[in-house]
């Protein structure tokens, strides 16, 4: 989203909500989203949720340049729905392989507190989404991210990266239309993904030289940069998860 307002050299206020500390499931941010999950934006007094849908929101607001073309809504609107259906398995081997974290994230409490703060309601209806954040938190605190999970999250991205790269062998992005909102979706899980260790480049070399090209904008470079002592720490576990024979390609079978 960040660099999505970036390209449309669109000026926004930041206001961070600090995940580590659960901050997402203070009454506060429940009070914005319901769901506890960033990324959320108030724009003319009104607040949008889940990044496709803000995306698509932004385009209608900010056309110009051209991120969503016309002629491949349809197209676009499937590629980014199929893209977050696999963000729990995003997080599943963010969660594996590059926090790492020494402690359980989310206590009975802190789940107890989800289940029960905010509205439940999304657009005036029902929500059930909380429910499925739960459970993928549940499944983390009673045996953290299995093997089994991790591989076949692993394989989930190995065949849509299959895929984008037969794309990128005839074009230089993934519309035939030039740079769009899909290159930055699949950009951003690409790069956590290298952040965990996934070999893009040597599986999907098309990819790989379009991930070049794409960091090197300076509206993204700018975005993905990470302050250096979260860079070493990602880095360190990385190097630990290798010496141990844990890491991704390993336990994935890449
Ligand atoms: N479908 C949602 C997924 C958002 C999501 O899972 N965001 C993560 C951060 S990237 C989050 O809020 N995690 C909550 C947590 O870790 O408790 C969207 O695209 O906005």
């Amino acid at each position: 989203m960040r660099i999505f307002l970036a390209l449309k050299g669109v000026d926004w206020e930041s206001h961070e909500i600090d995940l580590m500390t659960n901050e997402n499931l203070s009454d506060y941010y429940l009070g914005i989203n319901p769901r506890g999950l960033l990324p959320s934006i108030v724009h003319d007094g009104d607040v949008h949720i889940e990044s496709n849908d803000i995306l698509t929101y932004l385009e209608s607001v900010y056309p110009e340049p051209q991120l969503i073309p016309e002629s491949a809504r349809d197209k676009v609107a499937q590629l980014l729905k199929h893209e977050d259906e696999l963000h729990l398995d995003l997080r599943a081997l963010s969660f594996r392989f590059v926090f790492n974290p020494p402690h359980n994230p989310k206590s009975p409490e802190d789940l107890k507190v989800y289940a029960t703060a905010g509205s439940g309601t999304v657009n005036g209806k029902k929500d059930d989404r909380v429910g499925v954040e739960i459970d993928f938190w549940e499944t983390y605190a009673d045996g953290g991210i299995t093997d089994e999970v991790a591989k076949a999250a692993a394989e989930k991205f190995r065949s849509i990266f299959n895929e984008l790269d037969g794309i990128l062998g005839n074009q230089e992005y993934l519309l035939p239309e030039g740079l769009s909102v899909l290159d930055i979706a699949w950009f951003i899980y690409a790069n956590r993904l290298g952040l965990a260790g996934y070999p893009i480049g040597r599986l999907h070399p098309n990819l790989g030289k379009w991930y070049e090209l794409m960091e090197q904008m300076p509206e993204i470079a700018k975005e993905i940069e990470l302050p250096p002592p979260v860079r070493e720490n990602f880095a360190a576990t990385r190097a630990e998860h290798r010496a141990e024979g844990m890491h991704l390609e390993a336990v994935a079978g890449l």
